[in-house]
């Protein structure tokens, strides 16, 4: 490897940071049922130690993202516990998100429920969301809806289209001037038949009229089989629309799978459009880079640093495409020209130069290994396994 390449490494891994989200610690299954792991966390605090492990041994986490309903059960009060976590274990609150989907007033949706009651039950959580985000200081709520309908003819889509313009509207209102909030799509699941917000562009548009602070968040999880995500990415960035990622990996549909062990070409392809959208405005995209990922066979902190390291061997091979000279071979036409630049950075082994900035940074070279030697697992599975023993494993 050439010292321009390492350097070009070097610069890519300096401003790139991953949010790891706190579910991805505690025992979470299929639908089917939960094989239980007796060292996964049980609590907001435990979450916020595992988190921290990953960002001691990475130095590249420094946020969890958090759910409502599952890290902050007190709801506004429970803040000053998160912050004093947060002390403990190194590592800040980052994205907000609300949990519209888990009550069962939720049965027949949220933001989009045609009962009023339940409409603004789901706004007074979203307002006491982002007075938590105000709290931790968090810029960012993210919104997934599991609003929608499984059988033709049961739902008005444009009645609870409007009924979502006004709710996100509504919300957009209570954002500080310097918070975001961002929206997610998902085509399917829980709702089989339709979903409120289906795609980027129902995400884009609902957006655009929340506010000048909505944003797009992008889950790699939530499309159609074989659809061109870097497309999409591509499109909202010349938009400056896209807000930040969720990333896992699937081969089916929302299979929450570690990032890249599927199609690790994907990913990258991602942040290719991302580089080549800096380069040719010279300026940094403004976007939030996070995992939404739940292991249930993997072990959880292992995994979340299999998915870190990967993501810096993703984006910074992506960071190796020359785009002048892609530009150039764009230009003329030379298919084969450009396509080889691309597929050369993706052959490009960036794994040493990862170490040596790992190093330099006084880092472990490899985070996995440092983990494995450090005791932490062995011990967390004493302390947690009487709690882990208690848990329900059944699907029915
Ligand atoms: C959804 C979606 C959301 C996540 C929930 C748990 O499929 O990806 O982002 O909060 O799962
Ligand atoms: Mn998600
Ligand atoms: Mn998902």
């Amino acid at each position: 490897m050439n010292s321009s390449t390492s350097e070009q490494v070097f610069s890519a891994l300096e401003t790139f940071r991953i949010e790891l989200p706190s579910w991805g610690f505690a025992n979470t299954g299929t639908r089917f049922g939960k094989f239980i792991q007796p060292g996964a966390a049980t609590t907001t605090e435990e979450k916020f130690s595992d988190a921290g492990q990953v960002h001691l041994l990475t130095g590249v986490c420094p946020t969890v993202a958090l759910h409502v309903l599952w890290d902050c059960p007190r709801g506004v009060s429970s803040t000053d516990e998160i912050k004093e976590f947060a002390g403990r274990y190194g590592v800040a609150a980052g994205a907000i998100n609300p949990n519209l989907f888990q009550d069962q007033e939720y049965k027949y949706g949220s933001f989009g429920n045609p009962d009023e009651s339940v409409r603004s039950r789901a706004m007074q959580h979203t307002h006491d969301s982002i007075e938590i985000a105000k709290r931790l200081h968090s810029r960012d709520i993210s919104l997934w809806f599991a609003d929608g309908s499984n059988y033709p003819g049961t739902a008005n889509i444009r009645q609870r289209k409007q009924w979502f313009v006004d709710g996100l509207k509504e919300a957009h209102r209570s954002l500080s001037p310097d918070q975001r909030m961002l929206v997610e799509y998902k085509p399917f699941e829980p709702a089989f038949y339709h979903t409120d917000i289906a795609d980027w562009g129902m995400a884009l548009l609902l957006s655009r009229a929340a506010g000048s602070r909505a944003k797009v968040l992008v889950d790699t999880g939530h499309h159609y089989a074989a659809q061109n995500i870097e497309q999409i990415v591509a499109w909202l960035l010349s938009e400056n629309m896209l807000g930040g990622f969720h990333f896992n990996d699937r081969r089916y549909a929302d299979d929450d799978l570690t990032m890249g062990s599927i199609d690790p070409y994907q990913v990258f392809r991602i942040f290719h459009e991302i580089h080549f959208f800096e380069c040719e405005n010279g300026q940094r995209a403004d976007i939030a880079y996070m995992v939404d990922q739940s292991h249930n066979l993997k072990g959880k902190i292992e995994a979340m640093i299999q998915t870190v390291t990967m993501a810096q061997q993703l984006f910074a091979k992506a960071a190796l495409v020359d785009a002048e000279k892609l530009a150039t071979a764009q230009k003329k036409c030379d298919l084969v020209a450009a396509e080889s630049l691309l597929q050369d950075a993706f052959a490009t082994d960036v794994r040493p130069a990862i170490q040596e900035w790992r190093s330099s940074k006084g880092l472990p070279k490899d985070p996995m290994e440092a983990f494995r030697k450090s005791g932490y697992l062995e011990r967390i599975t004493k302390e947690r396994a009487a709690k882990n023993s208690n848990s329900v494993t059944s699907y029915a």
